[in-house]
Formats: structure tokens, C-alpha cells, sequence
């Protein structure tokens, strides 16, 4: 219960944070609340968020709006006997970041359940229920209560947030788009952790990205942004461990939705290309350790492993599929490696212009010719065409002589512009020596 002095009001919370002082649980809860039943006007809340993002919040105002946040709207409740089982991961966003398809299963077959809440792309960034909703009747939209049935009979499930899933983080992320206010690290973590503490999880792993395709390109902003996630999710009673990891060339060898569908695939038989593979298991291991489920990260390293090897983390893909709308046989099909998802009409391949080692693709290029190609939006809700994508035929470390073709590219009706072609050429970075590099740069623990 909330008692005050004085009546409360909007223009009053403003002025005090854009004075730099510090609010109160109770003015942050009757900005929240005003925010979720839209009592208050949009210019204020833009006012609001333009004074945090300039004096920043304290760490205690921080998690009071994560908390309210996360009150805006239901929380999930699962069965007592899971209390210590679930668990998440959250990305900051790269580009060709499929993690999230391959681990939410392999967490799945070594016991776990993840109820995960994923979003769609913006801008250059893919999101995961793009890709997923490349595969045909495929369905993002689950209630509580059958997000409960499928995490029951799988252990996972990939759904999009819901108007009564953290209201209040929706109408503020809207506005944070327009109002220049995105990359402000209290907003960054409540908008994050409010939507991770609703699926009432026991621990939670958070990959921070840091290069030229993240959204904090300097490892220390990335990694600022890491401590203060860590520690806010803490504060709400998850057990978060956060990862900082290099986001500078593509992830894997394919970026698009429908060929990063097929990708993970490969990566969930135990056949998908190196760095995917170190990320998942290293993401996975230190999971599966935090909640319990191994006695060290070693242990579920291999434990991870196994799942990719042994077939039981695709099998938990092929029912999540099937619990979330495709069809058995499409669903058999496709895990099969069939080849079932739409190609898109026109493929070009690129030659290399030198020879040597490649020492960089640049992902931000890429990423960027493929939304001008259709693959993703520059406005939410626009429509986007899932198989529209590049295909690496070689990829760093590699060596390679001019004339070989290096990049395939899947589009639809244009043909790549010259100005197309100069771009994804410039991405290529050919040298002589080259020195194997991890993916993950750190781990912060509480
Ligand atoms: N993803 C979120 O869920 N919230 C944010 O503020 C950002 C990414 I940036």
C-alpha cells in the first residue's frame, strides 16, 4: 500500500527527475501506473524518459521500475515441483543470432523448462520470432495456461509478449523508440529483467553483446550494461550471470530468417558451424550449473553436448513445433533436413577479390543490405520476407584465392545494386596470418 503526504502528480515526479533528485518507490509506482492505464499523456512519459536517460537512475530506483514494471501486468505461475527448473536466456542482439532456437531445446532435453519470451526484429537485428514464424503455422501466441501445457509435455516454449504480459514496458519501449531514449542502461535493464521476472524464473543467463553489430559497441558500455542487469536481476530474486561476447562478425554461416531456421537445425543435430555451437554450450553450461542441474559448468558443457549429439534436443524442437502449430509431418520433415521452407526466387554469389585469410566479415553491412532487401523492418509490425538471406561459403579463419566466391545472397525480385555489391565487398577483410579468437570475452557473476 501506498501512502503520501502530498497528492502525487506527473509534472512534480518530472521536475524532480530532471533536477537529478531521487524518486520514490511510491512516485515511480504512480508513474508506472499512470504509464499502464494511460492516464498520463504520451509527451510526459517521453519528458520522463528523456530525464532518466540525462541523470540516470539510481541502482534502487532502477529495480523499484523493474518491480512495478513487472506488476503492470500478469505474472506467470508455474508447479511448485519446477520451482529450481526454470530458466532463461536473453540476448542483447546480433546478427545472426540463433542461439535462442537451439538452446531453449537443449536446455529442454537436460531437464530444464524455459518459458521463453522472445521478440520480433527492428532495424538491422533479427529477432526470434521472425525466424520461427518462417516455419508455416507456426504460432508465437500461447495463453498462460497453455504455455503451462507445453512446458509440461516439452520443457519449452518460444512465445511473443502479450497485451497482458508487461504492459507498461510496451507503451515505454514505443515511446523510448521515438524519443531517442533506447540506449539509456536503467531503462535497457527494467524493460529487460521486468519482462524476464514475469515468467517467474529461477535463473537467467544474459548474453551482452559488444561490436560493431551490438547495440553498445565498446566492451565497456557492454559491460556496465552486464553489472547493472546482473544486479537488478538479482535484486528481484532471479540468479543472473550475465556474458559479454564479441557481435562483430556474423554468428554462423547463414543471416535470414528462414536459412537461420535450417542452420539450427544443423546445430541441434550436432552439425552446426563452430561459433554457434561455443555459444550455446558455453550459455547452456553455466545454466544448467546456476540452477543445479550440474554439479560444474564442465560437467554441463557435456551435458549440452550430448543433447546436440544424441538427438534428444532436436526431438524437444520437432514437438515445440508441433505444440506451437506445425504440422507432425512438417514438423518430422523439416528436422529431417527436408528442404520445406520457401526459397526466395533469385540467389547471387559474390567472388573474392584477393586471396589470403579471411580475418573479418563485417556483420553491420550485411545485416544492413539484407533489411534494405526485405528481410527486416523499419517499423514495427511492418511485414518482412522470411527467405531473404546471405549464405557465407567461407567464413573467417578460412583461406581463400580470388575468383572464389564467397557469399551467396537469396533475394526476391531485385537484383543486387552495384552500390549493393561495393558494401558486402568492403565487409570481406582478406590478410595473411590468422590468430583463432573465443566468442566470449567475460562472465559477471553477482
Ligand atoms: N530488448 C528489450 O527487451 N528491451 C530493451 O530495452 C532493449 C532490448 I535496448
Amino acid at each position: 500500500m501506498y501512502t503520501s503526504q502530498v497528492p502525487l502528480n506527473t509534472t512534480e515526479i518530472i521536475k524532480k527527475k530532471r533536477d537529478k533528485q531521487t524518486l520514490t518507490k511510491e512516485e515511480i509506482h504512480y508513474f508506472v501506473k499512470g504509464v499502464t492505464e494511460e492516464s498520463i499523456q504520451d509527451c510526459q512519459i517521453g519528458a520522463m524518459l528523456m530525464a532518466i536517460c540525462l541523470q540516470e537512475m539510481t541502482k534502487e530506483e532502477a529495480v523499484n521500475l523493474t518491480q512495478e514494471m513487472k506488476v503492470s501486468g500478469v505474472t506467470l505461475q508455474w508447479p511448485k515441483e519446477w520451482s529450481r527448473l526454470v530458466v532463461d536466456k536473453h540476448s542483447t542482439g546480433g546478427v545472426g543470432d540463433k542461439v535462442s532456437l537451439v538452446l531453449a531445446p537443449a536446455l529442454a532435453a537436460c531437464g530444464c523448462k524455459v518459458p521463453m519470451i522472445s521478440g520480433r526484429g527492428l532495424g538491422h537485428t533479427g529477432g526470434t520470432l521472425d525466424k520461427l514464424e518462417s516455419i508455416p503455422g507456426f504460432n508465437i501466441k500461447k495463453t498462460p495456461e497453455e504455455m503451462k501445457t507445453i512446458m509440461s509435455e516439452v520443457g519449452c516454449c518460444i512465445v511473443g509478449q502479450t497485451a497482458e504480459l508487461v504492459p507498461a514496458d510496451k507503451k515505454l519501449y514505443a515511446i523510448r523508440n521515438v524519443t531517442s531514449t533506447v540506449d539509456s542502461v536503467p531503462l535497457i535493464a527494467a524493460s529487460i529483467i521486468s519482462k524476464k521476472a514475469v515468467e517467474s524464473l529461477h535463473c537467467l543467463i544474459l548474453d551482452v553483446k559488444h561490436g560493431e553489430g551490438a547495440l553498445f559497441k565498446e566492451i565497456d558500455r557492454a559491460r556496465k550494461l552486464a553489472e547493472y542487469l546482473v544486479d537488478v536481476g538479482n535484486r528481484l530474486g532471479i540468479r543472473t550471470v550475465a556474458v559479454l561476447s564479441k557481435m562483430d562478425n556474423p554468428i554462423g554461416r547463414c543471416i535470414g530468417n528462414s536459412l537461420e531456421v535450417i542452420e539450427s537445425i544443423k546445430c541441434l543435430k550436432g552439425n552446426g558451424p563452430k561459433d554457434l555451437e561455443e555459444l550455446v554450450t558455453y550459455l547452456g553450461s553455466h545454466l544448467l550449473y546456476l540452477c543445479g542441474k550440474a554439479e560444474s559448468s564442465e560437467v554441463g558443457e557435456e551435458a549440452i553436448k550430448d543433447v546436440l549429439k544424441n538427438g534428444t534436443a532436436l526431438g524437444k524442437f520437432q514437438a515445440m513445433l508441433v505444440a506451437q502449430g506445425v504440422t507432425t509431418d512438417l514438423a518430422r520433415a523439416l528436422c529431417q533436413g527436408k528442404e520445406i521452407l520457401k526459397r526466395a526466387r533469385k540467389q547471387e554469389e559474390l567472388k573474392a577479390e584477393a586471396e589470403g585469410i579471411i580475418q573479418a566479415i563485417h556483420s553491420l553491412p550485411l545485416a544492413k543490405v539484407l533489411q534494405e532487401l526485405g528481410a527486416g523492418r523499419n517499423q514495427p509490425e511492418e511485414p518482412i520476407n522470411h527467405s531473404v538471406g546471405i549464405e557465407l561459403l567461407k567464413t573467417v579463419g578460412d583461406k581463400i584465392n580470388k575468383g572464389d566466391s564467397w557469399i551467396r545472397v537469396h533475394l526476391e525480385d531485385s537484383s543486387l545494386s552495384e552500390a549493393q555489391k561495393i558494401r558486402l565487398q568492403k565487409s570481406l577483410v582478406i590478410g595473411k596470418m590468422f590468430k583463432g579468437v573465443s566468442l566470449v570475452t567475460d562472465i559477471i557473476e553477482a
